[in-house]
């Protein structure tokens, strides 16, 4: 019979060599886990800069939108038409727009141009792609509702989404 010191030996030895066949195959998990994790990692930074890019895109753009020259409304310009569609005037007084175009060149036939045409005061603008462009006229002295249109895309002029209204109120 082995004495209890001699067994508690022997089990020692056993316990050190379950570690010692066990180290070999965690050793190679190690080798092997990383890469999934490193994928994964690889991904959550490509989605978290694609946010980011698009946040600081769409703060970019917002502010184009909101913060403008002063007394100057901005006026957006894209494939869904103006915005606003009406424009506030008074009679014979200037009308400060701040256009702001937010289609790409890719994007429409003409170069990402979007216009804006006023047939009755015989106003012609060129907003170029991805462009702001400030816009100074007088307003008419007759109040009433006065057409303006866009005829680079979408239809243009035939199109009714192109198209929005200068309010003149006396
Ligand atoms: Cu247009």
């Amino acid at each position: 019979m082995p004495t209890r010191a001699a067994r508690r030996a022997q089990q020692r030895e056993l316990a050190e060599q379950d570690e010692e066949q066990r180290q070999p195959s965690d050793e190679d998990q190690r080798r092997r886990l990383p890469w999934p994790r490193i994928l994964a990692f690889g991904l959550i930074v490509v989605v978290i800069l694609g946010a980011g890019t698009y946040m600081a895109a769409s703060v970019f753009l917002g502010q184009r939108g909101s913060s403008t020259e002063a007394g100057y409304l901005p006026v957006r310009l894209s494939m869904a038409g103006f915005d606003p569609k009406v424009i506030q005037a008074k009679a014979g007084e200037p009308v400060k727009l701040d256009f702001w175009n937010t289609d790409n060149a890719m994007h429409l036939d003409g170069g990402g141009v979007h216009t804006f045409i006023m047939d009755s005061q015989k106003i012609y603008v060129k907003i170029p792609a991805e462009a702001r462009q400030q816009y100074e006229f007088t307003a008419p002295a007759t109040p009433g509702d006065y057409d303006f249109y866009c005829n680079t895309c979408c239809g243009g002029k035939a199109s009714p989404t192109m198209h929005g209204t200068l309010h003149v109120s006396a």
